[in-house]
């Protein structure tokens, strides 16, 4: 936990800072400990603070052990002046991605002697480069989601929705030890399946269409994430042909994705077999993203992305083809980047058609 709080330190330093105000959930939780849902850290090169409510306080002392406790109360304008100048802070850093315009024009009318400057990505970026205790967390979230699938999946037929597939998904998530369901279960048929990000509706699933799955668990605050594209009773042929170009771009990228490589370079490992099979301007997203305490956090692995993938980042691997009127395959898995090489931590069953 400290060696996180020095990383953070250090980058303050190096972007002439010297504190920084943490406001979003995730990076509050992974530089303090604090799981609560309200609470704002000061972060000094000599201080760490921790501001929350009543409801929190005697929750923060105990997860939060190398953070000081403050408690708040009432209004911003109340309790910020005096938090900040007790800490003897200058230029304040503040993550201009997650404070709202209402609550930085409250920051920063509090006092005229402090310089509040936007940050972006600053503990995002600590958080891409996982520990091996947070790769533990996430292999068992990718196990639970895993557990659910292969069960639930084995029992979808023809007949049943779309909403009744997921509601069976979220509940074996549940009963293999999910904490919470890190993000809206997707089952899409059909014509759906063209939408990658579609809702699961009253939709009945038909035999021989494509049926895209999109879930994940969470376990201990991490999250997982994981596609599977299925047809109930016999495929067509098309669905087939879709398939193994999708599922060929997948593999390739899982076996070409290395340490070094750019995350526009990963995105090319797929989308260039898409691309070559001429389905590329139907591959209209990016292959993958960061998984950790989001669901989707850094690295991106798209077309534009320059930041190097390096060991102990973790990510998804999803290429996907969408054809509007008839469906769409999916396949994602999510994986680790592990001696220089990408290790595939999904493990539910994938279909294969020769
Ligand atoms: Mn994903």
């Amino acid at each position: 936990m400290n060696n996180r709080l020095n990383n953070l330190r250090k980058a303050l330093r190096e972007n002439g800072l010297d504190s920084l105000l943490v406001t979003q959930p995730e990076n509050r939780r992974y530089l303090s400990g604090f799981h609560g849902s309200a609470g704002y850290l000061l972060i000094t090169e000599k201080k760490a603070l921790l501001a929350t409510d009543f409801r929190y306080t005697e929750q923060a002392s105990r997860q939060a052990p190398d953070f000081e406790v403050v408690r708040i109360k009432g209004k911003l304008s109340e309790w910020f002046p005096a938090l900040v100048a007790g800490a003897s802070v200058k230029k304040l850093g503040f993550e201009a991605e997650d404070v709202s315009y209402d609550a930085y024009k409250q920051f920063s009318g509090i006092l005229a002697e402090v310089e509040m400057v936007p940050v972006k990505g600053m503990a995002e970026k600590l958080r891409t480069v996982k520990e091996p205790e947070e790769i533990e967390y996430i292999e068992k979230a990718v196990a639970i989601a895993d557990a659910a699938y292969d069960k639930v999946s084995s029992e979808i037929e023809a007949g049943m929705t779309e909403k009744q597939v997921a509601w069976e998904m979220e509940k074996s998530l549940r009963e293999n030890g999910s904490e919470a369901i890190p993000f809206e279960i997707i089952v899409a048929s059909g014509p759906n399946a063209a939408l990658p990000h579609a809702r699961p509706t009253d939709r009945v699933i038909n035999e021989g269409e494509p049926v895209v799955i999109d879930m994940g668990a969470k376990y201990r605050g991490y999250a997982s994430d994981m596609t599977r594209t299925i047809c109930v009773g016999k495929p067509v042929d098309k669905f087939i042909t879709i398939y193994n170009i999708v599922l060929d771009a997948q593999e390739a990228a899982e076996s070409i994705i290395k340490r070094g490589m750019t995350g526009q370079q990963a995105d090319s490992a797929a989308r260039d077999i898409i691309e070559k099979a001429g389905y590329g301007e139907f591959f209209g997203h990016s292959l993958g993203h960061g998984v950790g305490l989001a669901e989707h956090e850094l690295p991106h692995l798209s077309p534009n992305a320059e930041e190097i993938l390096g060991d102990g980042m973790v990510y998804t691997v999803e290429p996907g083809i969408y054809l509007t009127g008839w469906g769409g395959v999916r396949i994602e898995d999510t994986a680790v980047m592990e001696n220089g090489r990408t290790r595939v931590i999904t493990r539910a069953r994938k279909v294969r058609y020769d």
